[in-house]
């Protein structure tokens, strides 16, 4: 009761659909927080990490209109979409990190994250590497009739990789339950958008290849889930689609990067386009306390230190265990390490 009285500040209604999108995006921002943090530490595993800060409206508006079943890739930079996707921040925090406890058993890391039972079927570092395999899950979700779709997200480098148009074109020509989702940061590594192609609506490329095509702005999350739900709506009845997302990546391509390559005033400029300040700045308009959302902020900053913590106080899998998950289940033990290290010495 206390909650609720606390909640309005006046008699305003409550959308509630827009703060549920908002607590979801708090808990991307602040999980990316907490990882950056890990880097800094030294505690993550891996010497590149990519921060999803400034695109939470298009992991979660995307994530929100899927459902139960539904599969998915991420590029290199989607720690955002699994959480949206229902991932334990725990055991993400956990494989970030290299331990055992952590999705992959620490093997798989930031950017080669997969869970088979929510759908992930796998992060990948390849620019456009994760795109094909959707169009695989599509066709068996259609054969096997289980009313699934399937969504690739990725980056606008990847507008610029051939195996983007083999996919779109094969997913149109079989009517495929398959989304493509284009997070449009304006950055490819150093490269800005119009650096890179002439053709910056990127949506009217999808349309020629016979998908359902639109570009939404990311800065509002409702617009992005309302759009998506559109899409996958019509991907679920066989009509594929396409979504570019526009946000601005707030940092630096990965941790390290200081982004000599824009000015200041233009990443000033850029992260006013903040997604999760919008819709607070909106649900406070709609009547809801700043003191609701600040307690809404603070249990989010609780869960992510949990998970920091679990990650820290995890161990890394024992060496043993390299190869394990690695090959396929009936592949044989693999040899040991040090056998195989004193193998290659003995030949030389
Ligand atoms: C095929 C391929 N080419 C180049 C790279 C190096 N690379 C890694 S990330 C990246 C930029 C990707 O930009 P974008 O797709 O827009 O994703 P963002 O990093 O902005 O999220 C590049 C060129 C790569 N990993 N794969
Ligand atoms: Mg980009």
């Amino acid at each position: 009761m206390t909650e609720i009285k606390l909640k309005h500040a006046n008699d305003a209604r409550t959308n509630s659909r827009l703060e549920d999108l908002y607590r979801q995006m708090r808990r991307v921002r602040t999980f990316e927080e907490r990882v950056g943090e890990l880097f800094v530490r030294g505690q993550s595993a891996g010497s590149m990490l990519h921060l999803s800060i400034g695109e939470e409206s298009a992991a979660v508006g995307v994530c929100s209109a899927m459902k139960e079943g539904d599969s998915f890739t991420t590029h290199h930079r989607g720690h955002g979409i699994f959480l949206s996707r229902g991932a334990n921040p725990n055991l993400m925090m956990a494989e970030i990190a290299g331990k055992e406890t952590g999705y992959c058993k620490g093997k798989g890391g930031s950017m080669h994250i997969a869970d088979m039972g929510l759908g992930h079927l796998g992060a990948n570092a390849i620019v456009g590497g994760g795109i094909p395999a959707v169009v695989g899950a599509g066709l068996a979700a259609k054969r096997g009739k289980t009313g699934a779709i399937s969504v690739a997200f990725f980056g606008d480098g990847a507008m610029q990789q051939g195996i983007l148009y083999e996919s779109m074109n094969m997913a149109a020509l079989w009517d495929l339950p398959v989304l493509f989702v284009c997070i449009n940061n304006q950055y490819g590594m150093g490269t800005r958008i119009d650096q890179a192609t002439k053709a910056t609506n990127l949506h009217e490329r999808a349309i020629a290849f016979g998908l359902n095509g639109i570009s939404v702005d990311g800065l509002n999350v409702e617009t992005v889930q309302e759009t998506a739900q559109k899409l996958t709506d019509d991907a679920r009845v066989g009509k594929p689609g396409f979504l570019a997302v526009s946000c601005y990546r707030f940092f630096g391509h990965a941790r390290m990067d200081k982004s000599p390559y824009r000015s200041e005033e233009e990443e000033v400029e850029g992260r006013k386009r903040d997604p999760v300040l919008f819709a607070r700045d909106n649900i406070i308009k709609e009547g809801v306390s700043n003191e609701f959302l600040d307690i809404i902020d603070q249990s989010i900053s609780d869960e992510m230190d949990s998970a920091i913590d679990f990650a820290i106080s995890s161990n890394p899998p024992p060496l043993s265990s390299m190869f394990r998950d690695v090959y396929g289940p009936n592949e044989p033990e693999p040899e040991p390490v040090q056998t195989r290290i004193n193998r290659i010495l003995a030949r030389e």
